[in-house]
């Protein structure tokens, strides 16, 4: 099959090579290099076998040492790195969340933050038995917030969002001790059972980190998006354009990375401020160009459009064009390269969280209550630096797709009403989609998530395994840097429905959507988690029978190995193109991917083989048909 309207990797690599050219030129250095520095990685860590947790060690268990000073051995040793792995990501997306629940605490009509969706807030309001009638949307904005806050702390009961799931799935977690308590709770609680003398018993570290999962997935990270929802919009279909050739040649490039959207979402307003752009043009700017990487891009892109110039493993590149005034970062995925090799161009590495201070940048901090002339400083200093560029250093490279991002659960909903009746009284409902799954028009779906990642050619897994579910009718569903790797790639393009199978062709057609459908950052994983409970709600049966699977092929961050609990603790079986340091033990390799199956109905996969991890899903899609079509 040629795919001669999108742009392959080939082409992309050889863009990278391009720019690596300028680094060598200007001395800098490169994640390349810097991964071929490192040689080959330690076995014994990439098993999950070094315990550095006290100071009798390190301890390395091996064949001839197979316990360490404190007797603890591979099975405890690997579990509790695996916890630990896990509690690192929960408490990363929930600190995202909290902090997008303060700022939701400190909106106010004449403040720098402002209610986007009232509607939305007014939901989530009814569904926490919140008072609505006749009051001040920013009153009631204010006691969200707050409820949201008492989820990271309260001292009884269960996280308030476990109510959306189904409640047969409700039930599993109830009958497994799986339902988390506060999030915080969870992530100190995972601390402590990996403390020297506490947890060595694999299904004990295994059943805490699927519940630690479960507190960022359904609690964290379901904040985070849904109440970034209510503060700059939910996300509605809208074009875009990807890839490096986003940047402008005559315009101040300002690149937004990182995570949380109180920032961007700023930096985007001021950009578009006309005393910027006058200065710009004074500075011999045509005007001002804000593109992002990483999930701010996603961000920004499902609620503005701005162009996504493109993913975790790019982040170099972007500067490296010659042509960024700023890269302007807040939190996590932000390689600390950034400082020393924007130190070689003109380009302003400004940091601005307490949350990620890195040397040789200008740190600007970011706070709520001064939010708007912190934006507008960061912009200015980007457009004063324009004049400061070297010509002689400028390649931008000429790759641009174009994308339609933005599918929120909501935008689902209104994209299904366009081609059928998805009402049932006055209720919206997925059996539009389930009709097309069920007739065998789709065949099923995979949530393709996750970074990249120098093991692994970087995109190719990500692209590579979404051409072959497409090809075999199955639907992508992506966020985080997947999406940015589809984007880039064109996938994101309506134009790339004609590469499917006959079915998800036609309903790419019919839906007018394209076959990659960007559901938005690392935190909107949560909204897979919703989608897959309505469509389970709406299909009656549960949703590890849903012909779903998630995907992270090219996964680095602890934040991934917290994704893949909950993904999995919800019941949707979660494939890996890269193991999560547990190699080394069999009893948690055996749960992991094998036993926890009887928990929670579904597990891990885990193929480095790109091919495999593809025929691998396909196949366990077929089986789930198979069950359910009886
Ligand atoms: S940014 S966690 S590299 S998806 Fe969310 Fe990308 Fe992975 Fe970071």
């Amino acid at each position: 099959m040629s795919w001669d309207v999108l742009i392959p990797n080939e082409e992309m690599e050889a863009a990278t090579s391009r720019l690596l050219e300028t680094a060598a030129l200007v001395g800098a250095d490169s994640y390349q290099a810097r991964n071929a520095a490192q040689g080959t990685h330690c076995k014994i860590g990439e098993q999950g076998l070094c315990c550095r947790i006290c100071s009798m060690g390190p301890c390395r268990i091996t064949p001839k040492s197979p316990r360490g000073v404190c007797g603890c051995d591979a099975d405890g040793v690997v579990g509790r790195n695996y916890l630990r792995f896990t509690a690192g990501g929960s408490a990363t997306h929930s600190d995202h969340g909290r902090s997008i629940a303060m700022t939701l605490y400190r909106s106010s009509a004449n403040g720098n933050y402002n209610i986007k969706d009232p509607e939305k807030l007014k939901r989530i309001a009814d569904e926490w038995d919140i008072e609505t009638e006749d009051r001040d949307i920013y009153d009631i904005a204010h006691e969200v917030a707050l409820r949201g806050l008492e989820e990271f702390g309260k001292p009884f009961g269960r996280l308030r969002f476990l109510k959306r799931a189904p409640e047969a799935r409700q039930k599993i977690w109830r009958d497994n001790k799986l339902s988390p308590r506060a999030i915080d709770r969870e992530v100190s609680l995972s601390l402590h059972m990996t403390h020297m003398g506490c947890s060595s018993m694999p299904e004990a570290l295994v059943h805490q980190s699927l519940r630690a999962g479960l507190a960022d997935g359904w609690g964290g990270s379901m904040i985070g998006t849904e109440f970034s929802d209510v503060l700059f919009g939910t996300p509605k279909p809208v074009d875009t354009t990807a890839n490096l050739g986003v940047m402008e040649k005559d315009m101040v490039n300002i690149v937004v990375h990182g995570h949380d959207p109180s920032l961007s979402e700023m930096v985007v307003y001021y950009a578009n401020d006309p005393e910027m752009i006058a200065l710009a043009k004074k500075n011999g700017a045509s005007g001002i160009n804000v593109c992002g990487v990483c999930c701010t891009s996603n961000e920004v892109a499902m609620r503005h459009g701005i162009p996504m110039a493109g993913n975790f493993l790019q982040q170099e590149n972007v500067v490296l064009t010659g042509a960024c005034e700023a890269i302007v970062v807040d939190v996590q995925c932000i390689f600390p390269a950034l400082g020393p090799l924007s130190k070689c161009f003109h380009t302003k590495f400004i940091t601005t969280s307490n949350v990620a201070r890195m040397p040789d940048s200008d740190f600007i901090e970011f706070k709520e209550s001064t939010a708007a002339e912190n934006a507008k400083q960061i912009v200015e200093l980007a457009v004063e630096n324009f004049k400061n560029r070297k010509p002689e250093l400028i390649h931008i490279p000429n790759l641009v797709s174009k994308a339609t991002v933005g599918y929120s659960v909501e935008a689902i909903y209104d994209t299904l009403d366009t081609v059928a009746n998805s009402h049932i009284d006055e209720f919206q409902t997925m059996i539009p989609l389930i009709d097309c799954i069920r007739s065998g028009v789709i065949r099923g779906a995979v949530a393709m998530v996750g970074c990249n990642n120098p093991k692994v050619r970087p995109d190719y897994a990500h692209i590579e395994l979404m051409k072959k579910l497409l090809a075999n009718d199955i639907l992508v569903i992506v966020s985080g840097c997947s999406a940015q790797a589809a984007a880039k790639a064109g996938l994101m393009d309506k134009e790339a429905g004609k590469y499917c199978g006959e079915g998800l062709k036609r309903v790419c057609r019919l839906a007018n959507i394209p076959p990659v459908l960007h559901m938005g950052s690392c935190v909107d994983i949560s909204r897979m988690m919703i989608l897959a409970s309505d469509i389970a709600k709406d299909w009656r049966i549960e949703i590890s029978d849903i012909p779903l699977v998630g995907c992270a092929p090219e996964w680095m961050s602890e934040k991934a190995v917290s994704i893949g609990n909950y993904v999995v603790a919800t019941g949707i079986d979660t494939f890996l193109g890269i193991d999560p340091y547990t190699d080394g033990s069999k009893g948690i390799v055996g749960l992991l991917q094998g036993d926890i199956e009887k928990w929670v109905g579904a597990k891990f996969y885990v193929e480095k083989d790109i091919e495999k991890l593809g025929d691998k899903m396909i196949e366990r899609i077929e089986e789930k048909r198979a069950k359910i079509m009886i």
